[in-house]
């Protein structure tokens, strides 16, 4: 781990790119991990984010999501946010390129995040178009209704990428952008299994980035990281502490 100081330390552009696994240390769960909603909530969880799905049945996302995204006021950042926040501070970290839709980066105080997968911050109406901001949708979906617009009665979607629709295309040319500029790239409790997002650690490699892994399982990128390591909290406990 002091290696991995120095690699910060050393580094003139360090870009994250974190995924679900930063957050299970904030009480929320991840999709492919150990406790995730793949494992603990079976075949029905892949159908929570899909848009065919939501289409056809919008209550099954809104049911599946009130005591998952519909209860972020109640989430406080965990170590991992808190931490990425101090280094971009320090100058260390320059971005964070996350696939979470829980804001608790933003919430931590780190400035440049950028949102792969969308954001719940922001609702729109399916028909009409009409933006509805998420302070608006909780109550609602606390009451175990489905959203609709005041407007033409149109179902109210989250602006998160369901499987099944395009990511974010600002977004991602951002992720690019800053990928591409990175001569160091962390990768942060993800699967990296979620394309295209996986792929932008590629973009750093291609321009001699390096790469470093956090993750307590294996990844399709771990061969090519020049330091691998499983848990993110005793990681970042040591970087908190050896790290000022
Ligand atoms: P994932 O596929 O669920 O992978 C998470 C990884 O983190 C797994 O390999 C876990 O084993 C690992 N992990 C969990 N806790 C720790 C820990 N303490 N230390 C080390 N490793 C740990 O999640 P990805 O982000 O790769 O997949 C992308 C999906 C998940 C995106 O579409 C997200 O939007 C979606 N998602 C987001 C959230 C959130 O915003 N918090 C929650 C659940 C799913």
């Amino acid at each position: 781990m002091k290696q991995f100081i120095d690699l910060l330390k050393n580094s003139e552009y360090c870009v994250v790119f974190t995924g679900a696994g930063v957050s299970t240390l904030a009480g929320i769960k991840d999709f492919r991990g150990k406790n995730g909603l793949y494992n603990t909530a079976g075949a029905d969880a892949e159908k929570i984010f899909d848009i065919d799905y939501f289409r056809k049945d919008p209550s099954f996302y809104y049911r599946a999501a009130k005591n998952f995204i519909y209860n972020l006021e109640d989430k406080v950042p965990a170590i991992v946010h808190t931490e990425l926040a101090r280094l971009e501070k320090m100058g260390i970290v320059k971005a964070v390129i996350t696939q979470n839709i829980d804001l608790l980066h933003q919430k931590a105080g780190s400035k440049k995040v950028i949102e792969v997968h969308g954001s719940p911050e922001i609702h729109r109406c399916r028909k009409c178009g009409k933006i509805f901001h998420f302070n608006e949708i909780v109550p609602v979906v606390q009451k175990d209704e489905v959203p609709k617009c005041d407007r033409c009665g149109g179902i109210i979607k989250p602006d998160i990428t369901f499987f099944g629709e395009s990511l974010p295309p600002m977004a991602v040319d951002e992720a690019i952008y800053e990928a591409s500029k990175a001569d160091l790239m962390v990768i942060l409790g993800s699967t990296l299994v979620v394309q295209p997002a996986a792929s932008f650690p590629l973009y750093a490699l291609r321009n001699g980035g390096k790469l470093v892994i956090v993750n307590n399982m294996e990844t399709p990128l771990d061969y090519l990281a020049v330091q691998r390591y499983d848990d993110l909290e005793t990681v970042f406990n040591y970087i908190s502490e050896n790290l000022k």
